[in-house]
């Protein structure tokens, strides 16, 4: 099943929801996608409560709850939801429905991404929520390397968006994978540290002569029960992510991109992928679109080809 999350609230560019439409377009198109459920999470919430340290974070709540219950009913219903969202930060809300579609799970987290989007409103120079997501799921608040002062009205959403689905820290650290998270600032550098999450880097991606980053990383992740695999975009090199809005070199090739995930989704315990952040209105040539929209495409055919979608 495809959910869609049709908003680019929690970015600082604007127009990663169009990107949704990019690809459900060009999805018209191939064979692949014939009788795919699609269902679409509510976005349309009113602007409500937005402060400079977590910017519009009253709707980014509201829409992460939307996607919690669209992706906790798809996993009761037994299908393998593929989330479609325009930025970021509802990706707390697609965790919280998984852990909340199987509160005894104990859920392992593939992070792709340029960034660990691992801020929090404490921490937050910018107060762009997509890079927040993880430090939600996670419940951390990282006091320790306090930057602003939140009001109060900020932090009070910011505990609920904590508690998404009515659980608390819906993974933990050791269960938290990022690959080529490359773009860091220092306190999430500190966070990493301290809570010892493992960064495959971009180099060791690269590196042919060991073991398919994908089976490393599954390994790293057995003692999980079920894996979500989340993509960000910005992941792939700044060469060749254009359409995205914030491009970083030294990042993933295609390829790369296509094996990384082709070996990960074969992985039983997988019950989730997203792909995230694709801005058509920067991408030059649609080449970014065309890379992710490949992806996409390849991740489908895995699934069906294991009778893991419908
Ligand atoms: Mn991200």
């Amino acid at each position: 099943m495809i959910i869609t999350v049709c908003s680019d609230i929690g970015a600082g560019v604007r127009g990663a929801d169009q990107g949704i439409n990019t690809l459900l377009n060009l999805a018209k198109q191939s064979r692949q996608f014939d009788q795919l459920k699609t269902t679409a999470c509510v976005v349309a919430f009113p602007e409500g409560f937005s402060s400079q340290y977590a910017k519009h974070i009253e709707q980014v709540l509201n829409i992460s709850e939307s996607v919690c219950e669209v992706v906790c009913d798809a996993r009761i219903s037994g299908y393998f939801p593929i989330v479609l969202s325009g930025d970021h930060s509802s990706a707390a809300g697609t965790i919280a429905g998984l852990k909340k579609a199987n509160p005894e799970s104990r859920l392992g987290v593939i992070w792709v991404d340029a960034h660990a989007d691992l801020h929090t409103p404490f921490t937050s120079f910018s107060g762009n929520m997509h890079g927040m997501p993880v430090a939600a799921a996670l419940g951390v608040d990282n006091l320790a390397c306090l930057l602003r002062d939140p009001d109060k009205m900020t932090q009070e959403f910011w505990s609920q968006l904590k508690l998404i689905g009515g659980v608390f820290e819906k993974t933990r650290a050791s269960d938290v994978v990022y690959v080529s998270v490359r773009d860091l600032e220092e306190q999430e550098a500190y966070l990493i540290e301290k809570l010892g999450i493992r960064n495959f880097s971009t180099a060791e991606l690269h590196d042919r002569k060991a073991m398919p980053l994908g089976e490393q990383i599954l390994e790293y992740l057995k003692e999980c029960t079920e894996i979500y695999l989340s993509f960000d975009t910005d992941c792939l090199d700044g060469s060749i992510s254009k359409g995205t809005g914030l491009p970083v070199e030294n990042g993933i090739m295609p390829k790369e991109a296509e094996d990384l995930i082709s070996v990960i989704l074969q992985g039983e315990k997988v019950v989730c992928f997203e792909i995230t952040e694709l801005n058509p209105g920067l991408d030059i040539n649609s080449a970014t679109i065309n890379i992710v929209f490949h992806l996409l495409e390849t991740a489908v055919e895995i699934l069906k080809t294991n009778n893991r979608l419908d």
